[in-house]
């Protein structure tokens, strides 16, 4: 897998000139004025380390939860240095999307709704508060993948092309920008992807991604009507669990008191979770999917039919935050389907 060398056109794009552009396998590239942070790899992901789940029955062996650890504490100021070399390797200016929605600095600026989630920046984007400061919509406040989290998927995913299929505010494709050659970010909402790509401008790794303002779900239609369309080795699949309120359960399961009601795929949006999935194979067999802690499991391993999934439990301290399940050559003993993809 050789580093690409081709410019890719910068900023967002609508449907029509991402339809044109992302699908050419010859010159659709990502820029690369700055050196891949992880350096060039393989499309071999690296040797799994989570216990798989390749029965449906059977019990599910937890990974181990990550050390317990107090709250982040703001880092030390950035130099300002690397901003600006950003910015001139960049060859222009910043893209800066302050303005578009609030940085918060102080509790007292944050509405009630988001004080849970403000308590967690630091956990959320470790450089929250680097100039000119991360930017979060409420949907990003709530869905964002907690970073240390979004960097153990990226390790996972390792590969030459990633498709990230609902980026939000961009926390998993920043780290994905750090472990694989190329990364595609689509979000339905221009005003994600804008910050998405203000984020990732902030961690230096906005030019290694390609933000692409369309639904996934025309995105991977309109991919399979294409004759020659680019290769892709992995998706990841983020999508909206309908709200915070996922956690109350989808249907009328009784549940022991203190649990909380099973997490069904038919919840997610925006169509069942296992419908998005099926869809999603027909492009590759090398799917990551992020789901609820409270997903059903059952539902998640027959999702991989004949194969092996591993579930990763994502802890940030003590608390479970999400699972993330990992289908064909990022399985377990299954990366002979990663290279035949
Ligand atoms: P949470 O349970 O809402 O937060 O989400 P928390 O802080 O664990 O709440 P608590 O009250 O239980 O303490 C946990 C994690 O799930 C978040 O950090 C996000 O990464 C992820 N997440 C939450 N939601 C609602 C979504 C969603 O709709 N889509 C996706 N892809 N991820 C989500």
């Amino acid at each position: 897998m050789g580093k690409n060398k081709n410019k890719r056109k910068a900023g967002m794009s609508g449907l029509a000139r991402f339809v044109l552009d992302s699908f050419k396998t010859d010159n659709a590239t990502a820029s690369s004025s700055t050196e891949p942070i992880q350096g060039d790899s393989g499309p071999t992901p690296p040797p799994p380390k989570k216990q798989k789940l390749d029965e449906r029955s059977a019990p599910l062996n937890l990974s181990e939860p990550v050390q317990d650890e107090p709250e982040p504490k703001a880092p030390a100021p950035q130099e300002s240095s690397v901003v600006v070399s950003v910015v001139e390797r960049l060859g222009g200016p910043r893209y800066d999307a302050s303005g578009l929605v609030s940085h918060f600095e102080d509790a007292s600026e944050v509405p009630e709704h988001l004080q849970k989630y403000f308590s967690q920046r630091y956990r959320l984007f470790s450089r929250y508060s680097e100039a000119p400061g991360c930017l979060l919509d409420d949907e990003g406040w709530f869905s964002v993948t907690p970073e240390k989290i979004a960097n153990q998927i990226a390790e996972r995913c390792r590969c030459d092309t990633i498709l990230d299929g609902f980026c939000g505010v961009g926390g998993n494709a920043i780290a994905f920008a750090q472990t694989c050659n190329r990364v595609i970010a689509l979000d339905v909402s221009p005003t994600r992807l804008a910050l998405a790509r203000h984020n990732a401008q902030i961690y230096g790794v906005a030019d290694r991604i390609e933000f692409i303002q369309a639904d996934y779900l025309t995105f991977i239609k309109t991919r399979a009507l294409q004759a020659n369309p680019r290769k892709i080795d992995v998706i990841f699949l983020s999508p909206p669990w309908g709200g915070p309120s996922y956690l109350s359960g989808s249907t009328d399961d009784q549940t022991a008191e203190g649990e909380h009601p099973p997490y069904h795929l038919s919840s997610i949006l925006p169509i069942d979770g296992a419908d998005l999935f099926q869809r999603s194979r027909a492009i590759t067999p090398n799917i990551a999917y992020f789901l609820p802690r409270n997903t059903v499991l059952s539902e998640i391993a027959e999702l991989a039919g004949e194969e092996n999934v591993e579930v990763e439990e994502e802890w940030t301290g003590s608390k479970l935050k999400a699972l993330t399940c990992y289908y064909g050559g990022l399985a377990d003993d299954q990366g002979h389907l990663f290279e035949s993809s």
